[in-house]
Formats: structure tokens, sequence, C-alpha cells
């Protein structure tokens, strides 16, 4: 039997500015799970990708006297970069202006009109360009967008419309029979609460916007750059083209979206994909906001965390390690540099920082740099990793990433007090054969928990894993690890030369 597949997929960001944070947030959540399931031994494919059609990236090329494509083009690389930066492992990579995408596109508006679920109207109301989003009237909060509390722009256009009313039965059946499909439950209640209010029909082309997936059979009509955007979940798999990875993955096991985009991804999608005779997603995983102290992040206002300023200053496996450990996950959780550097000095310096440190000075010091070899009489701390383990992986299982930290934190510290407790400065003066042993025991027990702490922390922190295992001279690329061979007591027999000792986490100065 082949490997069980898993296909995991986050939002398409907007190509107008550089990314932030929270945008890097989300893809440190999918990366994790990727990369969980990945040394689970399941079959991933990871998809992100770039959102770059519609009004808002095109007035921000116009503002900036550029040609839109170079623009985006130019947007796409520095997103890649930052990928690349922040150990996302993505499999794949889809472009909104992708070809391939394009045609997609145009196929499922064709068979969207042939089923009989698009018809042509007038729409007059309102269009909110940095959400861009309809609103009618009655949407609006004190005249502004009721999601960014932003004014909006009054607009009157001929559009096809999505016949989305007809899915609410379909759809309000599928919640209820479906208890996970969107998670955390407040959010499908969010979502069950939206369907009762009643679905209208929604807007689908746009004709005063040419940045965009021309309408096949109007020639006057652009598609709607969120109709464009949700199809990138199959498109990049080759649907329609009798794609390989399309039979292979879909339907997808987790879509990873911010609460805001919720409507679009647990209404609008399914409605779609229902017209179209698709399998519905699985699970659409709803996150929230990460906030600057108080403030969501938002560009115009000027709060914004840079992504590279924080890599260069704390590394990119600290901040990958304290967003999944102080924000939980479905609520908003602040970022603030004090907590960072506490975490930081704290966890990671202290904690980990020192497990290593002292246990590389102490092989280097009583055993000749060599790890010894595995010891017969494994003590307290076989026992504890066992418990510790199963609870684990059922907290990343439930999206539960600060409880599954602090599980591996607790089983990190109890081999720091191992070292207290036993002292092996005082065995290596012994002269005794039994007090040698002894203290050969605890250093590869000390090896073998921090090895192990390692397979745990690498969907986390994948840098700092394979930096530790390679001080400790261990073989082996973290991405072929599976929890049940190398995550199981004893894999590791021991006797390897450690290399040179590095600091993995210098402490940082309060500012
Ligand atoms: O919505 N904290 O793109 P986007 C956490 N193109 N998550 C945040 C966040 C924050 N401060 N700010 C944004 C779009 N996000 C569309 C998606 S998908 C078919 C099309 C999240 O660039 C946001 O909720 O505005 C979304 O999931 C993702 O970042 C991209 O947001």
């Amino acid at each position: 039997m082949g490997k069980e597949n898993f296909y995991i997929t986050t939002a398409i960001p907007y190509m107008n500015s550089k990314l932030h944070l929270g945008q890097i947030y989300e893809f440190i959540i999918a990366d994790v799970i990727a990369r969980f399931k990945r040394i689970q031994g399941r079959d991933v494919y990871f998809l992100t990708g770039s959102d770059e059609h519609g009004q808002k990236i095109y007035k921000t090329a116009k503002e900036k006297n550029v040609d839109t494509k170079e623009y985006v083009d130019k947007m796409v690389l520095d997103m890649k970069r930052l990928l690349k930066l922040y150990h996302i492992s993505n499999d794949g990579f889809v472009r909104t202006t992708d070809k391939k995408h394009e045609k997609t596109v145009q196929e499922i508006l064709t068979k969207l009109k042939d089923n009989g679920d698009l018809y042509k109207s007038h729409y007059e109301g309102n269009y909110c360009v940095p959400c861009e989003t309809f609103l009618l009237d009655s949407q609006l909060i004190d005249g502004k967008c009721p999601e960014c509390n932003r004014e909006t722009e009054r607009i009157k256009e001929e559009n096809y419309f999505f016949k989305l009313s007809k899915y609410q039965d379909k759809l309000v059946e599928y919640l209820e029979n479906n208890l996970d499909f969107v998670v955390p439950e407040t959010r499908r209640n969010e979502v069950l609460g939206l369907l009762k209010q009643g679905l209208k029909d929604i807007s689908i082309s746009r004709t005063t916007v040419s940045w965009g997936v021309p309408v096949p059979f109007d020639s006057k009509h652009f598609c709607y750059v969120w109709v464009d955007a949700l199809i990138n979940y199959i498109s990049a798999l080759g649907y329609g083209q009798n794609g390989r990875l399309f039979n292979t993955y879909w339907p997808a096991d987790q879509h990873h979206i911010g609460k805001d985009i919720l409507k679009f991804h647990a209404v609008i999608w399914p409605a779609l994909l229902m017209s179209l005779g698709i399998e519905l997603p699985r699970q659409i995983a709803v996150h929230g906001w990460v906030l600057l102290g108080k403030e969501k992040l938002s560009k115009s206002k000027g709060i914004t965390l840079d992504p590279d300023e924080l890599a260069d200053e704390y590394g990119v496996d600290a901040i990958r390690y304290f967003v999944t450990r102080e924000i939980s996950f479905g609520n908003d959780g602040a970022f603030t540099y004090q907590s960072l550097v506490k975490r930081y000095n704290g966890d990671l310096s202290n904690d980990i920082g020192n497990l290593v440190s002292r246990t590389m000075t102490m092989i280097k010091k009583f055993s000749g740099e060599i790890v010894p070899g595995k010891a017969s009489n494994s003590g307290a701390l076989v026992k504890k990793w066992e418990a510790l383990k199963t609870g684990a992986i059922d907290d990343l299982e439930n999206y539960r990433f600060s409880e599954y930290l602090t599980k591996i934190w607790e089983f990190i510290n109890i081999a720091n007090k191992y070292i207290e407790d036993m002292q092996p400065w005082n065995l290596a003066k012994s002269e005794s054969d039994t007090d040698k042993e002894k203290l050969n025991a605890i250093l590869y027990e000390l090896v073998e928990a921090i090895r192990l702490s390692s397979v745990m922390v690498v969907p986390i922190m994948p840098g700092i894993s394979q930096k530790i295992l390679n001080q400790f001279g261990i073989d082996g690329n973290i991405e072929d690890f599976l929890i049940d061979k190398h995550g199981n007591w004893g894999y590791y027999s021991g006797g390897t030369k450690i290399k040179k000792k590095e600091i993995l986490f210098p402490r940082i100065k309060e500012k």
C-alpha cells in the first residue's frame, strides 16, 4: 500500500505589498502541519501561491507607475524569497497569472454557465477595494466596510451573478453533517449563522476592471478576483486536464485561512464546487490575527512587522517557535518584543540551548568527544519520553501547537534536571568502573533525549533541529525523518564524534 495522501493549502496573499508577519504566520502553521504529516509518513502536497489580479493590485501598480505584470512579477519573487527564508516547505506554488490557472478559470466559468448557475444582471452597490468585496448598503457599518472599516466605492455595473442562494440548504446540511468542516467550532457557528440569515446571489464578474481573467463567453467581462483566486486550489493540481496531482490529492485535507476570509472559503467555495460536481475539501482551518500589541497589522496605518527584520534580529527558527508557542490556534495573539525576548532567552537560550551546550561540554571533557554507546539500562528519561510523545502527537493533530511545545519543553527540562540530580562531574572524578559505566550511560541518555526532542522539534524549528543533530555528529537529513523510527528511544546507538560547539541561541539583551 502506498502512503496516505495529505493535501494542505494556505490562502494566496495579494501581491500588492510585501508580506508581513500575519501572512507569514499562516505559512508557518501550515508548514508545521505539513512537516509533521511528513514525519508521520504521509505523502504530503503543500500548496501556496500568489493572488495577482483585481482592482487593488492594478491600482497599486498604477500609483507606482509600473506595468502591472512587471510589478507582480517582482512581488512574487520577493514572496518566494521569504518563503525560503522562513523554511516554508511548499511543494507547489501557483500564480493566478499562470496561463494554466487562467485556462482552468475560464473552463470553470463556462461550466458554471452551462449548468445554469450564472446569469447576467445589474449590480448597484458598494465595493471595498482593499478587501475586494461587493457590499450592499445594508452591510456597511457607518458607511464603511464592515471588515476593514475603510471607505468603499460606489459602483453600478453589469455583472454575471452566481446562483449562490440555490446552495443555501445544501450548505447547511453539509455543515450539519460534517462537524469538522470548519474549525474551530466558533467559526463553524459563524458560518451557520451566515447561512441562516439567507444567501444572496453574488457577482462573479466585473466590467470596469480588466486586470483579470477574461470571461470566455462575454468579452466585456472579467472574472471577479475572488472566484479567480479560490480556483487556485484545484487549478494548481491540474483540475480539468486529467491532472495526476488532482486525482492523487483532491479533496484537500486542510485549507488554512484567516478569519476575515471565512465566508469566501466556507460558503462561496463549497457552493462553487457543488455546482461543478467536485468533492468538497475536508476542512477549513481558521486562524486568528497576529496583533502588534493590541493593534491589527495594517500596512496603510503603518502597523507592520517586517519578516526580514525579525529574521535578522532573532533568527527564523525563533520566530517560528514564538508564534506557535504564544498564539493559541484560532485566537488572536499579541506579538510584543518583550514576550519574544522572554521566550527567546528562557525557552530557547536557557532550556534547550543550555542542555545542548552542557551535554556537548561533558562529552568533550569526560568522553574524548565521542558519545558513549547505547546503554542497556536506560533510566528515568525513557519512561517520560514514551508518555510525553503520545500526548504531544495528539496535540499537534488537533492544532494545539502551544501544548505540543510545552510537552517537549517539559521533557527538555527533565533532562536538564537529570544533569543536576546525577552530577556527572562527580562520577567523572571517580576511578571505579561502575561509576564510569554510570557516567557513560548518563551521557548517552542525555544525547538520546536531545536527539528525540530535536525530532519532535523538526516541524517547528527545522533549521535548529538539523543543527543540533549535526553537532552531535548524528547522520541524516531531517527531511527524511519518521516519528515511528527516529522518534523511538534507542534508535540512535551512540558512538559518534561530536563537532565544534556552536551557540544555538545567543542571549539577547532586553530592550
Ligand atoms: O485575503 N494575522 O489575501 P491577503 C494573521 N488574496 N493572518 C493574517 C493577518 C494577520 N495580521 N493579515 C492577513 C487575501 N492574514 C486573498 C486570499 S485565497 C483564495 C485569497 C491572513 O494577502 C489572511 O487572513 O489579504 C489570509 O488568510 C492571508 O493572510 C492572506 O491575506
